[in-house]
């Protein structure tokens, strides 16, 4: 622990997913970053297994000095039950498990309660990291406007710009990414802010497809044991995705990534609106005059993989 004032200083909210939890180790493995706080949202998860998930990895870390508090906002649309209980398992690894250190029990306060908190107490703004929908971040903003002053950056995996979504449910056509049709209000409510957005569209997520090559690069280094648990947490990904998918991707660690390897992306600005209900409910798509968002488009994806290996390398 460090409080370095060079290190950027990162809010985390993330939904419990596979992916998720595999940028939670990214982050507190980034050396320039300081986690200040850590939100789990019951959205592609489910809360209890999801938020013992995330204190064992910071147990794993030996950085149970995090807080962590779970979101108590539901979204409008429910993620598939299966994919919220993909967590369970991970809950369950032996690596996660050796050690006998008690573990603490979250905040008392809701994830837009802590959220809030945090910003108002930082000494210089947050970089708000969000792996999963927005509920909670939106909450904290309509209860207290001022607090965008406090924000650098929101950094977000979501959206589908140019490309389809992959919401496939009833009475939708399809246009949405899930982070935003979770909460569509609340997709739409963080749009009207005035917080610099940079966001993560599976426009740009699409070109980090989990490889069987990458999987075996992450064996070879299996004698890490960051490698070891991260290549169990990917594997355990395997014989779940629906075929439109067709492999599992790097939609938070690429997102999160971002914050250590910054080089790796290309950005593009755009000018997007929210779609707050109906058959598109969840959509984010681009209009003229809309609000300006920074959308990662096209990634280094040899030298993003090889940064993530090497982040994992400990
Ligand atoms: O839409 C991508 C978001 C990411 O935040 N999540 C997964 C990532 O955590 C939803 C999602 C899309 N396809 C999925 C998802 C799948 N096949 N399994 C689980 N979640
Ligand atoms: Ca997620």
């Amino acid at each position: 622990m460090s409080d370095s004032p060079r290190k950027r200083l990162v809010l985390f909210d993330h939904d419990g997913g596979v992916d998720d939890l595999l940028s939670l180790m990214m982050v507190l493995a980034m050396p320039h970053i300081e986690l200040v706080g850590v939100v789990v949202t019951p959205a592609d998860c489910f809360i209890g297994p999801a938020t013992a998930s995330t204190l064992k990895i910071l147990r794993f870390f030996n950085r149970l000095d995090i807080e962590v508090s779970q979101g108590a906002l539901h979204g409008v649309h429910s993620f598939p039950r299966v994919w919220r209980a993909h967590v369970y398992p991970i809950e369950a690894l032996p690596i996660l498990n050796e050690s006998e250190e008690t573990l603490p029990a979250p905040v008392l306060e809701t994830g837009h309660e802590f959220i809030a908190r945090k910003l108002r107490s930082a000494a210089k703004p947050l970089t708000v990291l969000i792996t999963g929908p927005v509920s909670n971040l939106a909450m904290a903003l309509s209860l207290e406007p001022e607090l965008a002053a406090k924000i650098e950056e929101v950094v977000w995996m979501g959206g589908a710009l140019r490309v389809e979504g992959n919401v496939r449910d009833y009475e939708h056509d399809g246009s949405a990414e899930w982070n935003a049709y979770w909460d569509p209000p609340a997709t739409h409510t963080l749009w009207q802010s005035r917080v610099p957005l940079t966001i993560f569209p599976l426009d740009a997520t699409n070109h980090v497809p989990v490889t069987r090559d990458f999987l075996q690069r992450l064996a070879r280094q299996r004698r890490y044991p960051l490698s070891d648990l991260a290549g169990q947490c990917w594997a355990l990904t395997l014989g779940t995705i629906p075929s439109y998918e067709y492999v599992y991707h790097m939609w938070d660690t690429l997102t999160t990534g971002y914050l250590g390897g910054p080089q790796f992306i290309t950005f593009r600005e755009a000018q997007t609106e929210v779609v707050a209900a109906g058959p598109s409910a969840g959509r984010i798509k681009e209009v003229e005059e809309g609000r300006l968002v920074r959308a990662a488009d096209k990634v280094d994806i040899e030298g993003f993989l090889d940064y993530v290996l090497a982040l994992l390398r400990r």
